[in-house]
């Protein structure tokens, strides 16, 4: 048996990576984490920018799985910054001792699937390279900056920065910021530091649909009662659709009053939460146009009441569906009462180019700035595999693989054919969902079908063992069959067939990137449907893979 480094070699320290190898370890592997970052953390290691925050609710944007821990670990507001996030994965690793199983500034750079001898061998950016028998990445649905590709971008004198990769230290006072992009990152940044630059411009391309977030101090009494009711909590948060906390609603928009719709929408508006507002008002916001247009009127409605200037609320005015990640904010159509904001729109008047000290728009103007800031999102999904080679059984790449198929297609959002012990935490085609719910099920499957696959692999080993003791059996062979990744993807496409999501460009769709295919990619059938088809494979002794 070739001698291996490492049973496993898990490939990003953020919410998944950590989990992975707190269970690995329980399991009594040996495992290595690798991270291209100097910390734990992944999304909260690299997004420091200032307004960074959760838009799940504080109380279900943690593990699930130690109670103690859950209850004790205190959080001070209705959803967790930037900070404390970072800060509460940095102590799940100091309370587990993980640290030492993680190696920090390590990018993989390549993986090749050794067939002979069934194991993986990770080339990495540090000139070192790793032998497993498993390779289990966790790099990330949102980890790959994506930079616009504007003419002049190079020659720009003053500060750049991307939010996906914001540095540890800042100082905008005083400055005049541009900032491209108003997503859920732009609207954060824009509402958290309005307030303290001398000029704030938003280039704005989509405006788009934002809701309150509600957010604010929590009672002794509100924690309490959480902490009093987290199995409850949690079995509700597993037995849902998108995992916020809430029960979605069954009741179609159109089959109540007017009177009552706007009741319900305002209710919504007031609790807060983007979320809520698409998933617990009414059940068809997000498939059907009627429904849809009355949550799009409504919150037109809230922009035209808030933003004064009836110039900069027209352009703030979105008009295209309420159909992408339903944004949330702590007071963003606010900021542009103040005289220091304002709002370029883009699609009217298009930037020309950047300059050494600004951006030149189409019209003539030019806007200087000392700052430049990027809120331009993400090569979300397959972004972190496509950049590099994971080559699987025949030498070919993912990238290979997916353009035969068509799209990033996996089984179950974790497994690809021809690529075997490899396994991906929220790989393309996982629940669309708030994530660390959907990110304990996929570890837990992944844990489990490794446990499995051992026991499987020690029986043979016992009945095949050579009289030296040794193994004739390369360990176990876990491997997704193509039928499986094939009806898979279908399911995923039926699922979304009927989204207004699919008909409206974003990342969730691969619609952010210029060159990048629009596919599906994800499974919108909810995390409580997720579960119930890996129960199903389980039962069946783990259909829809070979035999192992
Ligand atoms: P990540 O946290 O992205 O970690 C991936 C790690 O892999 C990174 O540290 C990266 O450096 C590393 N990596 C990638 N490629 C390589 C390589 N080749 N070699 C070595 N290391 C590599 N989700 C929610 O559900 N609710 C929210 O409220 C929410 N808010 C968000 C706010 C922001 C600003 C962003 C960007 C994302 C948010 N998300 C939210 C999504 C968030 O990414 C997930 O909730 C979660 O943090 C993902 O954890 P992860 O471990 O899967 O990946
Ligand atoms: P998003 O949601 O992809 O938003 C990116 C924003 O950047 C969006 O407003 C884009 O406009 C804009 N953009 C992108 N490229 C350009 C160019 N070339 N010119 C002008 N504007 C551009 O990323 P976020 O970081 O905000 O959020 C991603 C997820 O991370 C979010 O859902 C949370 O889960 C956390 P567009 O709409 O494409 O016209």
């Amino acid at each position: 048996m070739t001698q291996v480094d490492f049973d496993a070699l898990i490939v990003g320290a953020g919410f998944g990576g950590i989990y992975q190898l707190h269970l690995l370890l329980k399991q009594g592997l040996s495992v290595k984490v690798i991270d291209a970052a100097s910390d734990v953390g992944g999304t909260w290691y690299w997004n420091r920018y200032p307004g960074a925050m959760s838009d799940t609710e504080s109380y279900i944007y943690r593990y699930s799985w130690d109670k103690e821990d859950l209850i004790q670990y205190h959080w001070k507001e209705h959803y967790v910054k930037q900070p404390e996030v970072l800060a509460y994965l940095e102590h799940v690793v100091e309370r587990y001792d993980m640290r030492k199983h993680m190696q920090f500034n390590t990018e993989m750079e390549n993986a090749q699937y050794d067939e002979a001898n069934n194991v993986w061998v990770i080339s990495c950016s540090t000139g070192e390279k790793f032998t497993v028998r498993y390779l289990i990445t966790a790099l990330g649905l949102l980890s790959k900056t994506n930079y616009p590709n504007i003419p002049g971008l190079p020659r720009f004198q003053g500060e750049m920065y991307h939010t996906g990769k914001w540095p540890r230290q800042h100082d905008f006072k005083n400055k005049r910021v541009g900032i491209i992009g108003n997503g859920s990152t732009g609207v954060q940044i824009i509402t958290a530091i309005s307030k303290e630059v001398k000029q704030l411009i938003s280039f704005q391309r989509t405006p788009q649909y934002s809701v309150p977030s509600g957010d604010g101090p929590v009672s002794k009494e509100y924690r309490d009662s959480i902490n009093s009711r987290y199995d409850q909590i949690w079995k509700q948060v597993r037995n849902s659709k998108v995992c916020f906390g809430f029960e979605e609603s069954d009741v179609p928009t159109m089959s109540v009053s007017a009177e009552e719709r706007e009741r319900i929408f305002e209710d919504a508006w007031q609790r807060g939460n983007g979320f809520r507002f698409m998933f617990w008002t009414f059940n068809d916001i997000s498939i059907n146009e009627e429904a849809n247009e009355e949550a799009c009127k409504f919150i037109r409605k809230k922009i035209a009441q808030t933003v004064k200037d009836p110039e900069k609320a027209r352009k703030l005015t979105p008009h295209e569906y309420y159909a992408r990640r339903p944004l949330c904010d702590a007071g963003y159509y606010e900021q542009f009462n103040r005289p220091n904001v304002d709002i370029i729109s883009l699609k009217e008047n298009p930037i020309e180019s950047i300059t050494e000290n600004g951006i030149q728009l189409s019209d003539g103007t030019h806007c200087d700035l000392d700052v430049l800031i990027f809120a331009t999102g993400f090569d979300a999904v397959d972004g972190n595999f496509n950049r590099i080679a994971i080559k699987g059984r025949k030498g070919e790449s993912l990238k290979e693989h997916w353009a035969k198929t068509g799209g990033p297609t996996t089984y179950l959002g974790c497994f690809v054919p021809d690529f075997p012990n490899l396994m991906m935490v929220t790989g393309p085609n996982s629940p669309f969902t708030n994530l660390p719910p959907t990110l304990e099920v996929q570890v837990e499957f992944i844990a489990d079908i490794i446990t499995q696959a051992e026991k499987n692999s020690q029986s043979k080993l016992h009945v095949n063992g050579n009289s030296n003791g040794e193994s004739k059996h390369a360990g176990p062979v876990i491997e997704a069959l193509p039928e499986a990744e094939d009806n898979w993807t279908r399911l995923c496409e039926e699922l979304s067939a009927s989204s207004l999501f699919k008909k409206t460009d974003s990342w969730i769709f691969g619609a952010n990137v210029p060159g990048k295919k629009h596919t599906v990619m994800f499974y919108f059938g909810g995390l409580a449907e997720y579960r119930k088809e890996l129960q199903k494979i389980v039962d069946g002794g783990y259909t829809g893979f070979k035999p192992f």
